[in-house]
């Protein structure tokens, strides 16, 4: 049996990496001491003389501190020093020859880019595998694509039902590493076992430190994927969305929101109505003071401009360090390639809790044709299978999806919210779509409060259960209250309906939302 090895934070080493002057063994310490919890040296330019003193004073340091100690590619090195493993790359020896000159009980590591890859680390029985390049690098001359965090996905789901444990490698830093753990979780549920890092690490003036942010997140990440609630039936929803319109005017959550200049003023109005506060701030600068303070973060796309996405990056990557939930609004994103662009960029780069859109701007998302749409509108009814789409796309996501349109769909990955409440008037006036993000913003800070609250710990980053039941309560308070204000008679069309929107916003009760409601969970 080979030894149990905690592969959360994996150093590779890189001694080219060591900032002038760094020590390459003071950094290794500083490194452990940090919450590196296993050591691969790396050495590609040594002569095996060199390689087996370096391996050698690296092993006298990580027994110090009891952390296993791993080979990169050379079996008579790990053999010569004692270590505990040897990392073999698709073109160092094969994996057989390796194990039969090797101790038993030796960890046996293999580097993996395709399935076909996985498939052979399978048939081998390697103990782990090393997934990457997840993200672009400078550290090595990569032969192989790099697959982004969906590729990480498709490769761990090969490895069901094995006990193989998986990191992935490549670019992986302290800001992408939440959305490296999160986006990776394949369709199965399979999350990575830990991260291979070089230069965010050995790079470092402070390697203790970046080591420290590492271990931080992957911790906090896998305590997190070990707690998982569900309260999905009708009731328990109504109940939740109930509790949640009765409460957001007591929690009062501050929603930092990002939007677009058509709908900026009556965004922050309709935040105000349903009872939390709007702060509509699209500097760079001001985004880490924000998500400390905000409840919950939301970002539509509508009127970007290049020039304008440093604050979406920073708000959504400093959402993501201080636990704040995301909403997305990808708004008009089937329309234009910049769109797309920045869409797949800011997903790639930030962990989000929420993604909502139209069937047009879902399709152009998921990468479906079944849907075509024209400008921010979708055209068409929509999706054969909404119910499937939803839930596939959220499970993919590692969100919650909220597909609008006549009849809303909600899914946290697992169920499916159907909602038929709402008024045709709210398609007759701009950014309805966009207010309901701010309003699922705003019951998603309420939701997330009462986790902070009730659980009396760390939130979790996207806490599915309670983001989907924010949604619907969004959804249903929009809905239920364009329905109450469209029979009043001083609404005659779309200009009386807006300023009597926010009226009925304001006066919405729990009670109105429960007798409205029609609700179906799948
Ligand atoms: N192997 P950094 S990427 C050693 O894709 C290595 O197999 C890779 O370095 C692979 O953390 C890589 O500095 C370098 O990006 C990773
Ligand atoms: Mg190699």
């Amino acid at each position: 049996m080979a030894k149990d090895i905690d592969y959360s934070v994996y150093l590779v080493t890189g001694r080219d990496l060591l900032p002038p002057g760094k020590d390459y063994l003071e950094s290794l310490e500083e490194s452990i001491q940090g919450g590196v919890t296993v050591v691969q040296v790396r050495e590609k330019d040594a002569d095996t003389g060199e390689f087996i003193k370096i391996a050698t004073e690296s092993k006298r340091i990580c027994d110090k501190y009891n952390v296993p100690l791993i080979i990169n590619d050379r079996v008579d090195v790990a053999l010569a020093v004692g270590a505990d493993g040897v990392h073999v790359g698709q073109d160092d020896m094969e994996i057989t020859l390796a194990r039969k000159l090797l101790h038993a009980g030796t960890v046996l590591g293999l580097s993996c880019n395709t399935a076909e890859h996985v498939a052979e680390a399978v048939k081998l029985g390697v103990d782990y595998v090393g997934i990457g390049a997840v993200w672009g690098t400078k550290t090595k001359n990569l032969t192989n694509p790099i697959i982004g965090v969906r590729g990480v996905g498709e490769r761990l789901k090969e490895l069901d039902g094995t006990g193989i444990k998986a990191i992935a490698i490549g670019g992986i830093k302290s800001s992408n590493l939440w959305r490296t753990l999160h986006g990776s979780i394949s369709v199965s549920g399979r999350a990575l076992d830990g991260v291979a890092v070089v230069s965010d690490i050995v790079a470092s003036r402070s390697p203790k430190e970046a080591a420290t942010a590492l271990s931080n997140i992957v911790r906090a990440f896998k305590d997190d994927q070990s707690q998982v609630r569900s309260l999905s039936t009708k009731n328990g929803v109504i109940d939740k969305v109930s509790e949640f319109v009765n409460k957001i005017r007591t929690v009062g959550p501050l929603v930092h929101q990002i939007t677009n200049n058509v709908v900026a003023t009556q965004s922050a109005n309709v935040t105000l109505a349903v009872g939390a506060s709007p702060i509509m701030a699209t500097e760079p600068v001001e985004m880490e003071d924000l998500a400390k303070i905000c409840g919950a973060l939301l970002i539509n796309i509508g009127t970007l401009r290049a020039d304008g996405l440093d604050g979406p990056r920073l708000a959504g990557s400093f959402a993501n360090k201080y636990r704040k939930p995301i909403v997305f609004d990808p708004v008009g994103v089937g329309a234009t390639s910049f769109r797309k662009e920045c869409v797949k960029e800011l997903l790639d780069l930030f962990q989000v809790g929420v993604i909502k859109g139209n069937a047009g701007e879902m399709a152009a998302l998921a990468g479906t044709s079944e849907v075509l749409s024209k400008g921010v509108d979708s055209v068409g009814s929509g999706f054969r299978d909404p119910v499937s789409f939803v839930r596939d796309f959220a499970k993919r996501e590692r969100c919650v999806v909220v597909l609008t349109g006549p009849i809303d769909y909600i899914s946290d990955g697992t169920s499916v919210a159907v909602l038929e409440n709402g008024d045709p008037l709210l398609g007759k006036i701009t950014g309805s779509g966009c207010m309901l993000g701010s309003i699922i913003a705003a019951f998603c800070a309420t939701a997330m409060h009462e986790a902070e609250v009730q659980d009396n710990e760390r939130t979790r980053i996207v806490d599915l259960e309670r983001l989907f039941v924010g949604a619907i309560a969004g959804v249903l308070v929009l809905t239920v209250a364009s329905e109450i204000v469209a029979k009043r008679p001083e609404v005659k069309g779309p200009g009386t309906f807006l300023p009597a929107l926010i009226d009925g916003l304001a006066g919405v009760s729990a009670q109105d939302v429960r007798s409205h409601a029609k609700v179906t969970i799948y």
